[in-house]
């Protein structure tokens, strides 16, 4: 089987088995706060994929946000980055609006790109070249928005902190509206197909954003950290998604401006994964 359509396969034999699971009582965990969770699903869910492609392809690394790949400090070969349950807090409070996410990268280059919306069963998909699809439905280029005829997804905790309400209230207040959805793997999506405009977050890892990203690129958006540099795929990283115009704009008129700002806090953030 090709690479590409194994990918998919055990993503969708991953959902299955959390759809399953839904029925039996969860075991929660508290990670590194209160409100960072963990469930048996997330752990057998990654266990699940971990097992299935070492099986197959013993050579391919694998770095997941439950504890895979921990070691892994370059991206030569064949590089599995994945988030067994991308919003974990919605799957725990609302057993919906969660996905699975994979980025497949060879050499440091994109491979291909799932996000995978388990209970509403919509499979996001993208290989470079390919188009980006949902549920087998090509998705459009995506075309320049003005900030405000735009929705923003956000989430409100960065407005509610003062070094960052400063700098994100004026986007909030200038777009159309905002959302928060509480997976990052579906805020990529959402905007890959058009649902929001931009998504704005200061800080995720790679297994958050490493399908989401592929997915964006493949429609023409853009995807970077808060610097205007490209994503570093071994470490966490503040982001910015958006199509082509309205990136620009954001960046431009509202967040370059506190450039200073921004870099001590990726100085302070973002060093280690
Ligand atoms: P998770 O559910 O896989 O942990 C919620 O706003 C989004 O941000 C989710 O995609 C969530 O991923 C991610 N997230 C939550 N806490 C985070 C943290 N401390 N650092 C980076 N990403 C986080
Ligand atoms: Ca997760």
């Amino acid at each position: 089987m090709e690479l590409y359509d194994f990918l998919k396969d055990i993503t969708l034999q991953a959902g299955e088995s959390i759809r399953k699971q839904l029925n039996e009582p969860l075991e929660i965990e508290t990670k590194s706060n209160p409100n960072d969770l963990v469930t048996n699903v997330d752990k057998a869910t990654e266990a699940f994929l971990y097992n299935r492609i070492k099986t197959s392809y013993p050579e391919h690394r694998i770095i997941g946000e439950e504890g895979s790949g921990q070691e892994i400090d370059n991206l030569d070969g064949v590089i599995w980055i994945i988030d067994p349950i991308d919003g974990t807090l919605n799957f725990v409070h609302q057993q919906e609006n969660f996905a699975i996410s994979i980025g497949i990268f060879i050499d440091g280059k994109k491979y291909a790109g799932i996000v995978y919306d388990v209970m509403k069963d919509i499979l996001f998909e993208a290989r470079p070249g390919y188009g980006a699809y949902k549920n087998g439905e090509k998705l459009a280029i995506l075309e320049d928005s003005k900030l405000t005829t735009s929705l923003v997804s956000m989430n409100p905790n960065w407005l509610t902190k003062d070094f960052t309400q400063e700098i994100y209230s004026p986007i909030i207040k200038d777009a159309r509206s905002a959302r928060s959805y509480g997976s990052a793997a579906l805020d990529f999506a959402y905007v890959a197909s058009g649902k929001i405009n931009a998504y704005i977050t200061l800080r995720l890892h790679p297994w958050d954003f490493a399908g989401g990203m592929i997915i964006v690129e493949e429609v023409g958006g853009y995807v970077t950290d808060q610097l205007g540099q490209p994503l570093n795929l071994l470490a966490a990283n503040s982001i910015i998604v958006a199509n082509k115009g309205l990136h620009h704009e954001i960046m431009d008129n509202y967040i370059t401006p506190f450039q200073e700002r921004l870099e001590q806090l990726h100085s302070g953030n973002f060093k280690k994964r």
